[in-house]
C-alpha cells in the first residue's frame, strides 16, 4: 500500500526543544520520562487515546447528547457493537480499567484463580483476594496463546469465574484463532466463560489473516466479528483500535452477566446508558468502531508498524500490535534500570518520549505508534533516533534509583548524563490530529466519471477524487490552534477584537500602515483596480486570470513584462518570476509614466510555474518606480514561498529569517493584494495592504463598505479573521515553510529523475507537467493539457488543473491563443498530504508517461464564452 487513504484535515504543530531544555526537563522529572510535561515532548510514543480521528468522528463531539439517561449516543454505540462485534448487550464504562473493575467485582470471589494469557487485570483480581495465573506456551508465531492442555486440566472439576484472554498479550504476544476457539470450547465444557480483551482486535485479525490458514481471503471486518463472537464477555479500550481519546465497554449476550454489570455500573462508573463517558465520547467511540474495520485504513495502520520496524538496525525488540517493544536489557546489557535509562536517553537525544506503566520492574520499553497521527517520514526519523542511540549505547550509564517505588511512575533517579548527539528532525513539523477520507473508486468507475464530467477536472465530484491537486487555494489543513481560536472568537459586525488582532498582525508582517481585510483575493483586486485605474497600461510579470480581469474592468490594459525565460518551460533560470526591466522601461517610455496606474508584481509567479522573484529584481523595479513616480503593487499571495526560495538560493539571505525577508520584499512596494487562501493558511480570506497613502486607503474603505461588508469585518466572520491572524504567524515558521516547499521539490525531482517533462526549476506551490513535450503527438488545438489532466484522473484519481490553451481562450479572430506554456498544474495543498501521497502521484504520472502515445486529444462539445476552462466539456478525438 503506497499512501494513506486519507488526507490531513487538522494538524497540531509539534513542539521542538533544545538539548539544554531537555536536560532541564529530565532533571526536573528526576529522570523519569513519565513525569516530563507534554509541552516539552516532540513525539509521544504511546498509542492509547492518541490516535488521529476522522472529521466524521470529530463531528460526533458536537452532537454529543449530554443527557443523564437514554442518550442517543449510547443507542448508536449499542448498534455499532451489534454490527461490528455481534453482541446484544452493552455496558458502558469510562475506560478499560472501568470494565475490568466491573468484571472483577461482579464475578470474582476470594481464592478464585483466573487463568489467562496475560496479567492485565491482575491488580484488581488480587484486590478481590483471588489470583491470576498465566498459562504460557512455547510458540514462536503465536506467543500469546494460552496453554490449552494446562487450562483443561486446571479447570476440571473446579469452577472458576472466567478465563481471561488479551488478544495481544502485553501488547506484543499475538494469539491464534484456533487457540481462541479451543479456549472458548474449554470454558463452555467447564461451565465458565471466556472474557476477551479486544483492545487490539485489528492487529490481531491482521496477524491471524497473515499466519493462519483459512483466513487469507477474509476481510478484517469478518475476522473481527469471528473473534469477538468467541467471547462470552468482550471488553475493549475505546482509546485503542476505536481511536477515541477515552472510553470503554463490556459487551455480552449473557443476560445474567449483563444484569450483574448493570447493577454494579452505577456504583463505580455512572448510569447504565453512559457508564462514565460523556455523550460526545460515546459518539466518537461509536463512529470509531464503525470506521476501524475500513480495510484500507486498517492496512495503512499495519503498514506503518511494519515500516517502522523495518527501519530499525540491529535493535532487539518484539513486534507489537501498535509499535515495537524494545528489549531494553539487551539494548543496554550492562546498566541498571535499562528500560528507564533507555527512555531517558531517547528523550535527551531527540524529545521522543517513551515511558513505563504499571508495577516497577519491567525491562521492556514500548515505542507505540499513535494510529494515523504520524507520517512515514516521522517514523523514519524516530527509527533513526533509536538506531543512532544504539550506536552510542556504550556511552550510556544506568539511571540510579533514589527511592523504593511500587509503581513505575513513582521512580526517582539520578543520572550521570551521557554525551550523545542531538537529533534534529527534518520531517513534517506537525502531527495529524484529524483526517478526511479521500475518494474511492476503481479505474473503470473513474473512466465513467471522467466522461460524465466532459473530460474536465473542474466538473468532477470531490468524492471520486483520491488526491486533489486542483489548487492550493483554501485547501490548507488548519492547525489545532487555529480551531481553538475559531471556536473562541466573538462574532460581531462592528469593531471586532479579532479584526484588530488581524490588522495588527498583518501590519507587522507587511510593514504597511493600512490593512483592509477582504473576503478573498479577487475582492482586494477589485477594490485596488477601481481605486487606482482609470485607463492606461498595467505592466505585470505574467497575467493571473482574476487580476487581469479586474484591471480590464477598471479600464486598464495588461502588458506582460516578465523575463523571457518564464515562457520557456525548459529554461532552468532560477528567478523566472523576475520582471525584465528593459521591457518595463520600453512601455513606460512609449506611453509616459502618467499612463501607468501601477505595476502589478506577483511573487512566486503562479502561471509561470510558481517561480520566484529575486530580491535585487524587486529592489531595482521599485527604485525605477520611485524615480518615475509609478506605484508598485505586489500580488503577495505567495510571498512566503518566494521568501523561502530567496533564503535557500541567495547566500546573502542564508541567515536572515523568513519574516525579515518578507518584510524587505514588502518594503519594495507601495501596497499589495493578497489571497490569504494560499500562504496565509486560511480556508477563506484576503486583504489589501497600503504602505502609507491615506487617500487611497479612504477610497478603498468606501468600496469595502459597498461591496464587502463593514470596515471592521471585510465581509468575513470574526472566526475567520481570528484564524487568519494565527495563520499569518504560523506561515513564518521556518520549519513549516521549508517542509512545504521541499515537498513540492520532492515530487518534482522524482518526476525529473524518471525523465518526465516538467517546468524547471520546480517552483514552490506546484509541479507543472509540460504537456507539449509529454504528449508531443498531439497538436495544441487538441488540448494536450486537458487530455493529460483527464488521463491522470482516470489512472489514479489524482485531480490536476489545465493551464494552457483551454485556459487562455480564443483571440478576437476566433482562433485559440496557443500560449507558449501548455501545462498541467499539480498544485499541492498545504499540510494536507504526505510524501507517501507524492510517491503515489509520481508513480501514476511515470506510468502514464510510459504509455503516453495511448492518450488521445480532445475537442470541445460545449464551449462557454468566458473562462471556458471552468465549465467547458470535451470528447476524445478519434
Ligand atoms: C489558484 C487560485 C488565486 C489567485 C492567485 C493569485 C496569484 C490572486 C488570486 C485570486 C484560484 C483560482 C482562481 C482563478 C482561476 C483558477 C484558480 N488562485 N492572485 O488556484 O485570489 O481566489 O482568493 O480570489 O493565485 O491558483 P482568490
Amino acid at each position: 500500500m503506497l499512501a494513506e487513504p486519507y488526507k490531513l484535515k487538522t494538524i497540531r504543530n509539534l513542539v521542538f526543544t533544545s538539548f539544554q531544555e531537555r536536560i532541564d526537563a529530565l532533571m526536573e522529572a528526576d529522570y523519569n520520562t513519565f513525569n516530563i510535561p507534554s509541552y516539552l515532548v516532540t513525539f509521544d510514543m504511546t498509542s492509547q487515546g492518541t490516535s488521529a480521528v476522522s472529521q466524521d468522528q470529530f463531528s460526533g463531539l458536537f452532537i454529543g447528547d449530554e443527557t443523564y439517561a437514554g442518550s442517543r449516543n449510547f443507542e448508536n454505540l449499542v448498534n455499532n457493537v451489534k454490527n461490528i462485534f455481534g453482541h446484544e448487550h452493552v455496558c458502558p464504562t469510562h475506560n478499560l480499567r472501568g470494565s475490568h473493575k466491573l468484571i472483577s467485582t461482579t464475578m470474582v470471589n476470594a481464592y478464585d484463580i483466573i487463568y489467562s494469557n496475560s496479567e492485565k487485570p491482575g491488580e484488581l483480581i488480587k484486590e478481590r483476594k483471588a489470583t491470576m495465573e498465566v498459562l504460557k506456551v512455547n510458540d514462536k508465531t503465536f506467543s500469546g496463546n494460552i496453554n490449552v492442555d494446562q487450562l483443561r486440566k486446571k479447570l476440571e472439576g473446579k469452577k472458576q469465574p472466567f478465563v481471561y484472554i488479551e488478544l495481544y498479550a502485553d501488547g506484543y504476544k499475538p494469539i491464534s484463532f484456533a487457540n481462541l476457539k479451543e479456549t472458548h470450547k474449554i470454558a463452555e465444557e467447564n461451565d465458565t466463560v471466556l472474557v476477551i480483551n479486544g483492545s487490539y482486535i485489528l492487529s490481531s485479525a491482521n496477524y491471524i489473516r497473515k499466519n493462519e490458514e483459512g483466513f487469507e481471503n477474509k476481510t478484517i471486518a469478518e475476522i473481527v466479528k469471528k473473534i469477538a463472537s468467541l467471547a462470552h464477555v468482550f471488553v475493549i479500550d475505546a482509546g485503542q483500535d476505536p481511536r477515541s481519546n477515552t472510553g470503554g465497554l463490556i459487551a455480552t449476550d449473557n443476560d445474567e452477566l449483563y444484569d450483574k454489570y448493570m447493577n454494579e455500573v452505577v456504583v463505580y462508573e455512572g448510569l447504565h446508558t453512559y457508564g462514565g463517558m460523556a455523550g460526545r465520547t460515546m459518539e466518537v467511540f461509536a463512529r470509531g468502531l464503525e470506521e476501524m474495520v475500513y480495510e484500507q485504513q486498517a492496512m495503512w495502520i499495519f503498514q506503518q508498524t511494519d515500516y517502522f520496524a523495518a527501519q530499525l538496525k540491529n535493535i532487539p525488540y518484539f513486534l507489537g500490535a501498535d509499535g515495537i517493544y524494545i528489549k531494553a536489557d539487551e539494548f543496554l546489557p550492562n546498566v541498571e534500570n535499562p528500560a528507564f535509562t533507555l527512555a531517558a536517553a531517547l528523550y535527551l537525544k531527540s524529545g521522543v518520549r517513551t515511558f513505563l506503566e504499571d508495577r516497577f520492574g519491567v525491562t521492556i520499553l514500548p515505542l507505540q505508534i499513535p494510529r494515523m497521527a504520524l507520517t512515514n517520514e516521522h517514523l523514519s526519523e524516530i527509527a533513526e533516533v533509536v538506531n543512532q542511540l544504539f550506536e552510542e549505547r556504550e556511552k550510556i550509564t544506568g539511571l540510579v534509583l533514589q527511592n523504593e517505588p511500587d509503581w513505575n511512575d513513582e521512580a526517582l533517579f539520578k543520572w550521570k548524563r551521557p554525551i550523545i548527539k542531538d537529533f534534529l528532525f527534518e520531517s513534517e513539523p506537525f502531527n495529524i490530529q484529524q483526517i478526511e477520507y479521500v475518494g474511492e473508486a476503481t479505474k473503470k468507475e473513474r473512466l465513467k466519471y471522467a466522461k460524465e464530467a466532459g473530460y474536465n477536472t473542474f466538473l468532477l465530484q470531490s468524492k471520486h477524487v483520491v488526491i486533489d491537486f486542483l489548487t492550493d487555494s483554501g485547501t490548507t489543513a488548519q492547525s489545532t490552534d487555529q480551531w481553538a481560536t475559531y471556536l473562541s472568537s466573538v462574532e460581531t459586525q462592528a469593531s471586532s477584537e479579532n479584526y484588530f488582532d488581524l490588522v495588527e498582525t498583518l501590519m507587522e508582517v507587511t510593514g504597511y500602515k493600512f490593512i483592509i481585510p477582504t473576503h478573498q483575493g479577487r475582492a482586494a483586486e477589485h477594490i485596488m483596480s477601481q481605486c487606482l485605474i482609470k485607463d492606461g497600461i498595467v505592466p505585470g510579470n505574467m497575467y493571473f486570470t482574476t487580476t487581469k480581469l479586474h484591471q480590464e474592468m477598471a479600464g486598464g490594459t495588461f502588458a506582460d513584462v516578465i523575463c523571457d525565460e518564464a515562457h520557456d518551460p525548459t529554461s532552468t533560470f532560477r528567478w523566472k518570476g523576475n520582471i525584465d526591466l528593459k521591457k518595463l522601461k520600453k512601455i513606460v517610455d512609449e506611453n509616459g509614466a502618467d499612463k501607468i496606474p501601477y505595476i502589478s508584481f506577483e511573487l512566486s509567479v503562479n502561471l509561470a510555474g510558481g517561480e520566484p522573484v529575486h530580491m535585487d529584481n524587486a529592489k531595482e523595479v521599485y527604485e525605477y518606480c520611485e524615480a518615475n513616480d509609478i506605484y508598485l503593487m505586489w500580488d503577495a499571495t505567495r510571498a512566503i514561498e518566494n521568501a523561502y526560495m530567496i533564503k535557500k538560493h541567495d547566500p546573502r539571505y542564508e541567515h536572515t529569517s523568513i519574516a525579515d525577508i518578507v518584510h524587505e520584499l514588502f518594503s519594495y512596494g507601495h501596497g499589495c493584494t493578497v489571497s490569504s487562501k494560499k500562504d496565509y493558511m486560511v480556508n477563506i480570506g484576503g486583504f489589501l495592504g497600503i504602505k502609507d497613502d491615506e487617500e487611497f486607503y479612504m477610497k478603498a474603505l468606501e468600496m469595502l463598505r459597498k461591496y464587502e461588508g463593514s470596515i471592521t469585518t471585510g465581509g468575513l466572520a470574526a472566526a475567520d479573521l481570528a484564524v487568519h491572524a494565527l495563520g499569518a504567524m504560523e506561515m513564518l515558521d521556518f520549519r513549516y515553510i521549508k517542509n512545504r516547499v521541499e515537498q513540492t521539490q520532492y515530487l518534482g525531482e522524482k518526476l525529473l529523475k524518471a525523465g518526465v517533462p516538467i517546468v524547471e526549476p520546480v517552483g514552490s506551490h506546484a509541479v507543472f507537467l509540460d504537456a507539449k513535450r509529454f504528449l508531443s503527438h498531439l497538436d495544441q488545438d487538441e488540448y494536450p493539457s486537458q487530455a493529460l489532466a483527464t488521463a491522470l484522473f482516470i489512472d489514479s484519481g489524482v485531480r490536476a488543473m489545465e493551464r494552457g490553451n483551454v485556459s487562455k481562450g480564443r483571440q478576437p479572430n476566433g482562433k485559440n491563443y496557443r500560449p507558449s506554456l501548455e501545462l498541467v498544474r499539480l498544485t499541492i495543498p498545504r499540510r494536507a498530504y504526505t510524501n507517501a501521497h507524492m510517491d503515489l502521484v509520481a508513480e501514476s504520472i511515470i506510468n502514464l508517461y510510459k504509455k503516453r502515445e495511448t492518450i488521445k486529444g480532445l475537442r470541445f462539445t460545449y464551449e462557454p464564452k468566458n473562462l471556458r476552462f471552468f465549465q467547458g466539456r470535451f470528447e476524445e478525438v478519434k
